[in-house]
C-alpha cells in the first residue's frame, strides 16, 4: 500500500518537511479553504498540487470533497451543488488527483465523547461513551422521544454514572467533543466560531425530518449516477467513507453501517468509480462488524483504506485500539496481497509525549499517528 498522511494544508503545523523525514509517500488533503458547495477551480487545485509536489510528495487522494447537506436530504438546489460537485472532479481529474473521499453521513460525520480518555501509560485516546452520547441527546439536544432509541442499561448508566457527574462546564465539553471539535475541521457544518452550536445543530437535524435510510439511500445513489460519467471521463474514483459509529444515531439516518449496506450502495451503482473508503477503525466501531471478512468482501472496490481498529465493550462504548491489533494486521495482509498500490492512512491515534499541548485536529496527533504509521510500515514490511 501506498504510505499517505492526512495533511490538512499550508497551515498545519506538522509540515510536508516532516512528512518526508517519518517515510510518508502521498499526501491526503482538500481545500479546506473553499466553503462546502462551492467549486474547486482548476488554479486552486494546481495551487495545492505544486506546493505538495515541490516539497517532493504526491497529492494522492482528496479527503474530502464534501457532498452538501442539501444533496444528502434531496433539497431543491442539489442538481445544482451536484453540478458544482462534477466540475470540481473534472478539474481535479486534469490536475491527475483521481481519489476522492466522502461521506454521506448526514450532519454529524464521526462522534465521539471524549477526545482525551487517559490510557494507563500516560497516553490518551478518543472514547465513545454511549451513556454519555444519550446524557447529550436526552438532556442537553433535548431530542424529542431521544430515551426511546437508548437499551435500559445505557439509560441506566446514563442516570446513575452520568447525571451525577454533569455541571455546566461538564456539559460544554461534551458539546465541544460530540458536535464541534471533531466536526469543523471535516466538514464545516459547525465550527468553532459559532456562538450557539447546539441551536444550529437543531436546525441541520430538522433538514432531516421525513428522510429514513430508503430516502437517504436513493439520495446517494441520485448523487452516485449523476457524478458516474465525470468519473468515467477521467478515470476517478470515489471512495463512501462508512458511518462512524456504524449505526443510526440522533434520530437521523445512517446507510453505510455494515455489510448489507455496502453491499446495497455498491450494487445500487455498479460501476468500479463508485467504491469504498474501507476505514477498518469506523467498521469495526460496531460489534456486529467483522473487519477481516468485510476486507476479504470488498477489497476489491476499495480505493482508499484507514488503518486504525476499535475495541467495543459489551456495553457499546467504544475505544480506538493499538494499530497492532492482530485484526489490524490481518486487514494490512489482505490489502497487501489484493490491492498492493492502495493509498493507505492511519488517523485516532494515541495523543503522546506532549501532542496535546500542540493543539492538533481531534484524532490527528503527530507523535501518536507516526508510532502508528511505523507500526503499520513494520507490518507491511515483515508481510514482504
Ligand atoms: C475522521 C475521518 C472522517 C472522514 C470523512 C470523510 O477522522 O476519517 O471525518 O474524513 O468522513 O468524508
Amino acid at each position: 500500500m501506498e504510505k499517505t498522511w492526512r495533511w490538512f494544508g499550508p497551515n498545519d503545523k506538522i509540515t510536508l518537511e516532516m512528512l518526508r523525514q517519518i517515510g510518508v509517500e502521498g499526501i491526503v488533503t482538500a481545500l479546506h479553504h473553499i466553503p462546502n458547495g462551492e467549486i474547486w477551480s482548476e488554479e486552486e487545485v494546481n495551487k495545492m498540487k505544486n506546493f505538495i509536489e515541490e516539497r517532493g510528495l504526491r497529492w494522492s487522494v482528496v479527503e474530502s470533497l464534501p457532498v452538501c447537506e442539501s444533496i444528502k436530504y434531496g433539497g431543491p438546489d442539489r442538481d445544482h451543488l451536484i453540478e458544482n460537485y462534477k466540475e470540481s472532479l473534472r478539474n481535479l481529474g486534469k490536475a491527475g488527483v483521481k481519489t476522492i473521499c466522502y461521506n454521506f453521513m448526514p450532519v454529524l460525520d464521526w462522534a465521539r465523547t471524549d477526545l482525551e480518555y487517559p490510557n494507563p501509560d500516560g497516553t490518551s485516546n478518543l472514547y465513545f461513551n454511549r451513556a454519555e452520547f444519550a446524557y447529550f441527546d436526552i438532556n442537553i439536544l433535548k431530542r424529542e422521544n431521544a430515551a426511546d432509541d437508548y437499551d435500559e442499561d445505557t439509560l441506566r448508566r446514563m442516570r446513575e454514572e452520568v447525571a451525577p457527574r454533569m455541571n455546566k462546564e461538564a456539559e460544554h465539553r461534551l458539546v465541544e467533543n460530540i458536535i464541534v471539535k471533531t466536526q469543523g475541521f471535516v466538514n464545516g457544518n459547525i465550527t468553532e466560531d459559532d456562538l450557539e452550536p447546539v441551536n444550529k445543530f437543531r436546525e441541520l437535524l430538522d433538514l432531516y425530518k421525513g428522510i429514513d435510510a430508503e430516502a437517504l439511500r436513493a439520495n446517494m445513489a441520485y448523487f452516485l449516477n449523476a457524478i458516474m460519467p465525470v468519473c468515467d471521463e477521467y478515470g476517478i474514483d470515489m471512495c463512501v467513507h462508512p458511518d462512524d459509529p456504524p449505526m443510526p444515531i440522533l434520530g437521523l439516518p445512517r446507510i453505510v453501517t455494515c455489510d448489507a449496506d455496502i453491499e446495497a450502495f455498491l450494487n445500487a451503482v455498479p460501476n468500479t468509480h463508485n467504491g469504498l473508503t474501507f476505514c477498518a477503525g469506523s467498521l469495526s466501531a460496531g460489534a456486529h462488524n467483522n473487519v477481516v471478512e468485510l476486507a476479504k468482501k470488498y477489497a476489491s472496490r476499495t480505493h482508499f483504506v484507514h488503518a486504525r481498529i476499535c475495541k467495543v465493550q459489551p456495553n457499546g462504548d467504544f475505544k480506538e485500539s493499538t494499530h497492532l491489533d492482530p485484526r489490524l494486521i490481518e486487514v494490512v495482509r489482505i490489502f497487501e496481497k489484493e490491492r498492493p498500490g492502495v493509498a493507505m492512512r492511519v488517523d485516532h491515534a494515541p495523543l503522546m509525549l506532549g501532542d496535546d499541548k500542540m493543539g492538533y485536529n481531534a484524532g490527528y496527533s503527530f507523535h501518536g499517528r507516526m508510532l502508528a504509521l511505523g507500526m503499520i510500515s513494520g507490518v507491511m514490511a515483515a508481510l514482504k
